[in-house]
């Protein structure tokens, strides 16, 4: 392939590798061999030249100084962060010796790889690294922390990752964003509902926080937190009672309606109100406004699947469109996520095959401090890429503990030197996406684009798919697969006949276009689902045998502890994750961690606007500024962003979250924990 990367001066198609659904197209400027800035490409159909305030600064991370251009290692105590430059040589030996007395005396399921979608990238996030493992017969990872929890509930209901195509919303008549934040996270999707609305659309968020979505929505419904099943099912039980479901799309497309028609009797508005903090006036004039207006789109966002029972409701709300018929009309219909559209060749990327035949112990990502603490026999072994654990997963003084563990050989790749990586035994400096061969597919819009090199790798660092091929060869495994280049990785990914949206892409025509689209027809119906019975499951036997409720049903939270504040810590704007957390000038946009709490709650604590405040359980506690106001209702507190700690300063806000899984899939349930709110110099609370 030409790289980019040779060229010293040039504009280049890039593409942005962010954990983010918009996936968009870039237009990379360099001079004299270095970015000198990154613009949305306009002719990309999507994404049309808007890109977001993180990447328009990315070059500043791509050449910040903190980042890591060799190989680390440790030579102070663990978590000190105390390291010394070493070879890449030496690096990988220490690491494949290391590995080998592991296999020898305990076996390779003492290793464990430890990795999220830190870069997008097909080949970075899962291609040779998931080789090499398999090969190895390392111990598996459930990596469940995102969307899991969500989208075995959509399937539930419509089979696959497939919705409304974001193209054709522009259609839409009435958006309802819905535990989505999408302003910060979603940008585009907003973009097409305020065109849609200079022709009438109306736009209603449904969320726990009036923040920037709420803040433009024509409705803004406070709800809550964990109770939104209960609210989709009072919608329907109106929806229902009032005559305003589509009876001929329910008989030839859904299995259950009559059952659903039944089962809703009992969630009636005033019931509903009641568990759901929504006036039952307004659950009514939600109902009409949904009921009486076509087409309609709702985009399900990760807010409502980060709870205890987040899989049942983002199974009940996605039946939602399926009663008024919505999937027949361009543009309406639902949008949770799009991943099916573009599926690719997993199998051939991943090779499970590699394995021979063995089952390895599996652990859940969100239980990383009890996989370190309390597993027998023990993880000795950790390799972290990727992703941010120390920051960004549940209960993390757990996770923090079990990474201190003196017998625990840890390495992390990542381009920074991350909390995470402060724990490290060997630290490798890793490429920036723009310094790599890889592929993106969007979970949200249906284009695939490739990214060719765009500048030389910064200093000493290697991609993911370098550092594996590397390790295969130092651990001896031979076979080819282990050997294939970035090409053909790529190659055989999308050798994927299966799935006939993407037919005509493969490697050759994605270098001509950079960006391809799916070959998929809308509206989505009339079709058959990959769901047992070919239709959306209203009524689903296969949840009965799997456990749970055959409706879609309203499941209180868990107890968790005997706080009194529901703590809904989300992402923030400036930051992805905790990506950009290390970046001066995004702390400079987010100023600082805040809690928002209600007028109320606050008055009765004595907190007031401004103050630095100490939220704490039995798990952990942080100090964040109190901003007092409505955004939240009384008895919930959010926070938005996932800071790291700074200079003392306590704000690392998963030392708080539970690392119970949610009902489907092994999600984490982020916003289903408790917390107590006070003043700083409160004496009431344990040391
Ligand atoms: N700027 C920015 N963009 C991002 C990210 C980022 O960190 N920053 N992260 C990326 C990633 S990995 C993901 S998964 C997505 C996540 O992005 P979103 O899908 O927007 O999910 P969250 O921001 O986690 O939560 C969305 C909203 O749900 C609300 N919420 C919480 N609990 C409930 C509830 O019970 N009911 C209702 N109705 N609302 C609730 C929260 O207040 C929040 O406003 O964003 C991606 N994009
Ligand atoms: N409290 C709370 N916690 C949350 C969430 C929440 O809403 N609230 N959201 C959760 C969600 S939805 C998600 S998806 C997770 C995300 O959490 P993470 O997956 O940890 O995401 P980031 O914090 O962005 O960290 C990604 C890391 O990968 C590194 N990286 C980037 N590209 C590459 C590469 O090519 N190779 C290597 N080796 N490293 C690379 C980056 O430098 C960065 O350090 O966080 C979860 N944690
Ligand atoms: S983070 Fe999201 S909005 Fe920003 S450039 Fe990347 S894909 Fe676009
Ligand atoms: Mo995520």
């Amino acid at each position: 392939m030409n790289s980019f990367a040779e060229q010293p001066n040039g504009v280049f198609k890039s593409v942005c590798s962010l954990d983010c659904p918009d996936q968009c197209g870039l237009l990379v400027t360099k001079k004299d061999g270095k970015i000198i800035k990154i613009q949305g490409d306009p002719d990309h159909p999507v994404t049309s030249g808007n890109i977001c305030n993180k990447v328009r600064n990315m070059a500043e991370r791509i050449y910040d100084k903190k980042r890591l251009s060799t190989p680390l290692k440790r030579v102070g105590a663990k978590g000190e962060s105390a390291f010394k430059p070493i070879s890449w040589d030496e690096a990988i030996s220490t690491i494949s010796t290391r590995w080998k007395e592991l296999m020898d005396k305990e076996g390779a399921e003492s290793i464990l790889p430890y990795s999220f979608y830190g870069n997008m990238g097909k080949l970075a996030a899962e291609g040779m690294d998931r080789r090499f493992f398999h090969r190895l017969g390392a111990s598996n990872l459930e990596r469940t922390i995102c969307s899991k929890a969500g989208s075995e509930g959509y399937n539930y209901t419509m089979g696959a990752g497939i919705g409304t195509d974001p193209e054709e919303t522009i259609h839409a008549k009435l958006f309802i964003f819905w535990g989505i934040n999408a302003v910060s996270t979603n940008m585009h999707q907003v973009t097409i509902a305020q065109k849609a609305r200079k022709n009438g659309a109306k736009i209603v968020v449904i969320d726990v926080h009036k923040n920037q979505t709420g803040r433009l929505a024509d409705w803004f419904i406070p709800i809550r937190p964990g109770t939104d099943a209960a609210l989709a099912l009072g919608m329907m039980h109106v929806l229902f009672k009032e005559n305003m479901h589509d009876e001929a799309f329910l008989s030839e497309y859904t299995a259950g309606s009559e059952e659903l028609k039944e089962h809703v009797k009992q969630y009636d508005p005033e019931t509903v109100a009641f568990i759901t903090g929504v006036k039952s006036d307004d659950i009514r004039r939600l109902a009409r406004m949904y009921g009486e207006t076509s087409p309609s789109l709702i985009r399900i966002g990760n807010g409502i699947q980060h709870h205890d029972y987040g899989g049942m409701i983002v199974r009940t709300v996605s039946c939602l469109p399926a009663v008024t018929g919505q999937w027949l009309h361009a543009g309406g219909g639902a949008i949770k996520h799009n991943s099916a559209v573009l599926g690719y060749n997993r199998k051939a990327l991943q090779r499970p095959d590699l394995l021979q035949g063995c089952t390895p112990r599996s652990f859940n990502m969100n239980r990383l401090g009890r996989v370190l603490l309390e597993t027998d026999p023990p993880v000795r072994s950790l390799f972290i890429y990727g992703t941010n654990p120390a920051v960004v997963a549940p209960e993390a003084n757990k996770v923090r503990k079990g990474l201190l563990r003196e017998d625990l050989f840890v390495v992390v790749h990542d381009l920074f030197l991350t909390e995470t990586a402060k724990y490290a035994d060997i630290v490798l400096p890793a490429t920036s996406a723009f310094e790599n061969t890889d592929f993106y597919t969007s979970y949200w819009h249906h284009f695939i684009q490739l990214q060719k090199p765009v500048i030389e790798r910064y200093g000493d660092s290697k991609s993911n798919t370098e550092v594996f091929r590397l390790l295969a060869e130092a651990m001896g495994f031979t076979e080819q697969e282990l050997r294939d280049s970035d090409e053909e990785l790529i190659r055989q990914a999308l050798d994927f006949p299966e799935n006939p949206y993407i037919e005509d892409i493969d490697y050759n025509s994605l270098s001509h276009h950079s960006f391809m689209r799916a070959n998929r027809e809308n509206p989505l119906f009339p079709c058959k689902l990959p769901t047992p019975s070919g239709k959306i499951e209203l009524y689903s036997e296969k949840m009965k045998q799997d456990g749970f409720p055959a409706l879609p049903t309203h499941i209180p939270l868990h107890k968790d502890e005997d706080f009194p504040f529901l703590f809904v810590p989300g992402p923030n704007h400036n930051f992805l994750n905790s990506t950009f957390s290390n970046n001066e000038k995004h702390v400079k946009l987010e100023k600082a961690p805040k809690i928002f709490i209600h007028i109320k709650d606050a008055a009765s604590r004595g907190i007031e606007d401004g103050e630095i405040v100490r939220i704490w359980n039995n798990r952990g506690e942080c100090e964040l500024t109190a901003s007092v106001g409505e955004q939240v209702l009384p008895g919930v507190v959010v926070s938005q962003g996932l800071w790291a700690d700074m200079d003392d300063k306590k704000q690392l806000v998963n030392s708080l979250t539970p690392d119970r899984l949610s009902d489907m899939g092994g999600g984490a349930v982020f916003f289903s924990g408790k917390v107590q709110v006070e003043k700083l110099n409160d004496k009431n609370r344990p040391d």
